[in-house]
């Protein structure tokens, strides 16, 4: 079966998620295919940017498949977590950026998975949650941990035990997605955005990535010290180099 369809616009790719009758909803064979996709793209040197999309008008990822999850025993379930938080933790580390364009539902796994990635951009027609306390579930996919990196304890308290959604605007005012844009110019928008970044040195835009992840769950004075030390790494690279000597030349940086 193939779920996950792959596409390159002009050093962006697009991984677009596609198992429209269960509104995207993430089984293994979806998380291998998409873990895959994903690891393809990141060593593909023809690829800046990576998107992550759902098919279809409705949803980005309707979460977990809840369907499989009721037959799963405890061998299955810690696979199953496992799997998932593969997958998250190889978008957060990928040195390219991963923007997350939320088409729809984004609940349960499907919030988790948009979590780890770097920015995320959503429709007018978005709607979020962390449902699974009505399933009897926690989220399992990293959703306790970085929820509250990205949106604060209290409100990641608030959303993960009342279980409720919240729509796109909600989320753009606590800080849960960058930016919304109509369903229609969503794509669109989060391309442009890639193009802007693309724009910029590709070693400086993966160290950028890595520093900012390091802050959290280590201290200041440790993140600090790794910020120096990636600054200072820099000057021995071409990149740069090329980046200074541009703008003192009034010229636009060649970074490729
Ligand atoms: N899983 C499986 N199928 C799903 C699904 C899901 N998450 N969401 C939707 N579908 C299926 C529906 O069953 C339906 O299929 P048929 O019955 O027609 O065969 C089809 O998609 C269309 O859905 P609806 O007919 O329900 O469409 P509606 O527009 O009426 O409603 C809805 C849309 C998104 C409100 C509704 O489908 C819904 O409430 N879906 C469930 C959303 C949800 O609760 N998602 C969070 C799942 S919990 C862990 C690992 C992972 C996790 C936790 C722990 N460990 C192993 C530690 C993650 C948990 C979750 O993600």
């Amino acid at each position: 079966m193939n779920y996950i369809k792959s596409d390159i616009q002009n050093r962006v790719g697009i991984l677009t998620i596609d198992r429209p009758d269960a509104l995207n909803a993430m089984n293994p064979d979806v998380l291998r295919e998409l873990s895959q996709s994903l690891n393809n793209m990141i060593l593909n040197e023809d690829v800046g940017v990576i998107v992550l999309t759902g098919a279809g008008e409705k949803a980005f990822i309707a979460g977990a498949d809840i369907k499989l999850m009721q037959q799963l025993d405890l061998d299955g379930a810690q696979d199953f977590g496992k799997l998932g938080q593969d997958l998250t933790l190889t978008i957060e580390n990928s040195p390219k950026p991963v923007i997350a364009a939320i088409n729809g539902f984004a609940l349960g796994g499907g919030c988790e998975i948009s979590l780890a990635c770097h920015i995320r951009f959503a429709s007018e027609n978005a709607m979020f949650s962390q449902p699974e306390v009505k399933l009897g579930l926690i989220p399992g996919w990293g959703g306790t941990q970085r929820l509250s990196r990205i949106v604060g304890k209290g409100i990641a308290m608030e959303l993960i035990i009342g279980g409720q959604m919240i729509n796109a605007e909600e989320a753009n005012r606590i800080g849960l997605v960058n930016k919304v844009f109509p369903l229609d110019q969503l794509l669109n928008e989060t391309i442009k955005f890639a193009n802007l970044i693309l724009q910029n040195g590709p070693n400086s835009v993966a160290k950028s990535l890595e520093c900012i992840n390091f802050s959290s769950g280590n201290t200041l004075k440790d993140g600090l010290n790794l910020e120096v030390e990636t600054f200072t790494q820099l000057f021995d690279t071409e990149e740069t180099s090329e980046g200074l000597t541009a703008f003192v030349e009034k010229r636009k940086p060649n970074f490729r």
